[in-house]
């Protein structure tokens, strides 16, 4: 074999390689509108959050609660309503199995938006009335967008649990509506 036709193999080898590489695994669905990425249609909240969001409960200006699975009920409630933005925050949860409460144990919550906005973790501590709760102070997003993400984990008789809010932060200097 020569020397032209081993290159002229590893060329046609190249080139058969890059067109299996270019065939994309997944359609480049970042090109598509929504509406035909498989989404539902479905009218975009204030804050342009999608469809997904709705699903969660809002613990914007009312106490909210989601099902942990197991019987597990997780309910979060935050004072003020709505929180606002580098102001104290009291964060309250309570948690029922079977319709009678119980504590979680190694509760946390954390707090994220949809972009890095650093780290939001805290431990749950025992509060008054059966509440396990935290003081937090969420920052304002420089985007302007509001919508946070609030996860609260630990485990009930050895079983991980895990409910996720959504919540919409005031402005700073806005007055809470109580
Ligand atoms: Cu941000």
């Amino acid at each position: 074999m020569t020397r032209s036709t081993l290159l002229g193999l590893v060329v046609l080898a190249l080139v058969g390689a890059g067109m299996w590489w270019v065939r994309p695994p997944s359609p480049p669905v970042e090109h598509l509108p929504a509406a035909s990425a498989g989404q539902a249609p479905s009218a975009s909240s204030p804050t342009g959050q999608s469809s997904s969001d709705d699903a969660l409960p809002d613990v914007t200006l009312a106490d909210g609660s989601a099902d942990a699975g197991a019987g597990v009920r997780i309910t979060l409630s935050l004072t003020p309503q709505p929180p606002v933005a580098f102001a104290k925050t009291k964060v309250r949860v309570r948690v029922e199995a079977g319709g009678s409460p119980v504590r979680l144990e190694a509760g946390r919550i954390s707090f994220e938006m949809t972009m890095p906005m650093g780290d939001h973790r805290y431990t749950l501590v025992p509060g008054a009335d059966g509440w396990q709760e935290a003081e937090v102070i969420l920052p304002r997003c420089m985007s302007g967008k509001l919508r946070w993400y609030a996860t609260v984990e630990g485990t009930v008789g050895g079983e991980p649990r895990t409910a996720r809010f959504r919540l919409d932060l005031a402005p700073p200097g806005q007055a809470p509506a109580r």
